[in-house]
């Protein structure tokens, strides 16, 4: 008979543990890292608390503070990797300031992830649309005053970054400066989300939005995963119908933001109150702010520009500055070498932070003196594959249009339609049919190409039978472009409503040596999309009346690109651009959001190019 031990004596450690096998109390040694890393939460003068992430170079002395306020959760955008060098634990566009010694400062927006609080999307500013006392000019304010009183090694020179909705919170802080915010860089920020960021464009609705409504709007941290039910989201889509049925069988239906918005189609007080392009005019700082944005943005091609250029037009030039590169959406801070297939001279997002925003934050939070004067405008030239350092930038206002007509028989020129030709082109847009933004099947969870879908080949759409083409003859001298180009057509339509999608292209020779599959390439350098209801105005809309000729002139995203010889330009008129963006019934309603299948009809679409009613894309061309 074995021998059973008394059940009062204690188990023996070496081979039981007495509380389990979670340590009881563990903290990693930091002791050889060249950082150290604080959790705080900052009080806000309403007493609400925000969750802050400060990271501290090891024997720092008289620093300057970088500081990001965002939705997307601090702890995550201070932990790239989980390392003793600060260098890897930060993101990768913090590398040239992390090297520079700077201390980096993440904030949690109120009400998300550590912060309390109450969030609210883009949360307005106090006033008509936020009857609270708070909001993130205030937040920005009390954050920058707490830091540079808490944290010893600081110099107590605050510097703002951070892109898209980190750039809109950035925006927001220049609208009444705390002292110590010394300069600022909003990236892509979300500025207007009516006119152009991540909403809508020109009225029409991006339906690419849902997922990220589901992701941000539907808990504290991270929310519930989007669920499509289908591979091909293009399908999905028009399975669904309208966007409020889309809304509904996700239950987006239940968040109050879709709620707002979808009540919101038109452009009314709630867009225009919040829309910071005209606000930071109205409000103008002296901090030196660097507008920054990509050329092919897919989620926020309004802001920087338009804040830029309305802050110039009202006389505010002097410390405002402007830069462009060749990138998708937040590319600037990644590897800016290449875009789909295109591929740039190195990696211009490195040597734009390296050589020029660095030094930009170092004269205003160093006393350091730049190699060179920070030019007015830094763009990319994106035929010619350089820079381009302007000491001035002109706005619409400013700028010389140079028409491009198009023309009978599917021809685009510089000189007006003659009598004698066929005065216009029609097709029929079937909302059945839309034609989609990429080639089918369509995947918005597919980051890869959503993120480069503006630069995706345009052949695809021109050999629909609902996409029309012009194009000039091989040019045999370079093109230039630089600014905005406009779309103005007139046209008809046998609807009460339409939309127009207008392309300019870039159309490559049919040979490139170099790099065979870039042979014939249609490469979109500047495209938008604009509902017709909003031709007389963008508050008021008002039913389109079938079969009379109206005028459609929006403006398309800026370029800086050259037309070089062999290649060819080309403009695509369409009607639809799908499931991008929601389709447009065609047949008036009150909001196109709540669209019922019966609204949904066929219509043809009459594009004009006689002499008296020449469409045309107006081309900011230089010498
Ligand atoms: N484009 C994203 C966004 C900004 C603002 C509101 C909603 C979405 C972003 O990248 O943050």
């Amino acid at each position: 008979i074995l021998a059973i031990p008394a059940l009062s004596s204690a188990p023996d450690k070496t081979i039981w543990p007495e509380n389990g096998d979670i340590a009881m109390h563990f903290s990693a040694p930091t002791a050889h890292y060249d950082y150290e890393k604080q959790e705080v939460m900052i009080p806000m003068r309403d007493g609400v608390k925000l969750h802050t992430v400060i990271v501290v170079p090891k024997n720092g002395r008289n620093l300057p503070i970088l500081l990001t306020r965002t939705p997307y959760d601090a702890s995550s955008r201070t932990s790239r990797s989980d390392s003793p060098s600060m260098l890897a634990t930060l993101p990768e566009g913090d590398e040239v300031f992390v090297r520079d010694g700077y201390i980096r400062v993440f904030q949690d927006v109120r009400g998300k992830y550590g912060s309390e609080g109450v969030y609210v999307v883009t949360r307005p500013p106090v006033g008509d649309l936020n009857p609270t006392k708070v909001d993130h000019t205030t937040d920005a304010w009390d954050t920058i005053e707490w830091l540079t009183k808490h944290i010893p090694e600081s110099n107590g020179r605050v510097g703002m970054i951070g892109s898209s909705y980190e750039g809109f919170t950035v925006v927001a802080a220049l609208l009444n400066p705390h002292p110590a915010l010394k300069v600022a860089a909003p990236e892509s920020p979300m500025v207007d989300g009516w006119m152009g960021d991540d909403w809508f464009h020109y009225g029409a609705f991006r339906q690419a939005a849902f997922d990220y409504f589901l992701r941000q709007m539907t808990a504290k941290g991270t929310g519930a995963p989007p669920v499509h039910g289908a591979y091909d989201d293009y399908k999905a889509f028009l399975e669904t119908g309208s966007a409020g049925n889309w809304a509904k069988k996700e239950g987006i239906d239940q968040i109050p933001w879709w709620q707002r918005l979808s009540i919101h189609p038109a452009y009314d007080k709630f867009w225009q109150g919040q829309a910071l392009d005209q606000l930071v005019a109205a409000h103008p700082s002296h901090v030196p702010t660097m507008w920054i944005q990509g050329l092919w943005d897919q989620e926020d091609m309004w802001g920087a520009i338009h804040s830029f250029e309305s802050l110039k037009n009202a006389g505010h030039i002097d410390t405002n500055y402007l830069v462009m590169g060749p990138w998708r959406h937040s590319q600037v801070n990644y590897n800016g070498s290449s875009l789909g297939a295109l591929h740039w001279d190195g990696d211009t997002a490195l040597q734009f932070r390296r050589d020029t925003l660095l030094p930009f934050f170092n004269r205003y939070l160093k006393d350091k003196q730049p190699a060179e004067e920070t030019p007015k405008a830094l763009i990319y030239n994106t035929g010619e594959n350089h820079w381009d350092k302007l000491n001035d930038w002109q706005t619409d206002k400013e700028k010389q249009l140079t028409p491009l007509y198009l023309q009978a028989q599917s021809a685009l020129s510089f000189t007006k339609p003659t009598s004698g030709n066929a005065p216009s082109d029609q097709y029929i847009s079937d909302p059945k049919k839309p034609v989609p933004y990429l080639p089918t099947p369509i995947t918005f969870a597919d980051t890869t190409r959503w993120k480069q879908w503006l630069v995706e080949d345009q052949r695809f759409a021109a050999s629909r039978p609902d996409v029309l083409t012009y194009e000039t003859p091989v040019l045999d001298h370079p093109v230039k472009l630089r600014g905005a180009p406009f779309a103005n057509l007139l046209a008809a339509t046998t609807g009460s409503d339409v939309d127009w999608v207008v392309k300019l292209i870039d159309v490559y020779p049919d040979e490139m040596p170099s790099d065979p599959k870039m042979g014939g390439y249609q490469l979109a350098i500047s495209m938008d999309i604009f509902r017709g209801r909003y031709r007389n105005s963008f508050e008021k809309p008002s039913p389109v009346p079938a079969g009379k000729v109206q005028q459609y002139r929006f403006r398309l995203p800026v370029v800086d690109h050259v037309f070089l010889p062999g290649h060819r330009i080309m403009v695509q008129i369409q009607s639809s651009l799908f499931p991008l963006y929601d389709r447009n019934p065609q047949r008036y309603v009150e909001n196109i959001m709540f669209a019922k299948p019966s609204d949904y009809a066929a219509t043809v679409e009459t594009v004009m190019h006689s002499p008296d009613q020449a469409s045309s894309v107006e081309l900011p061309i230089i010498p």
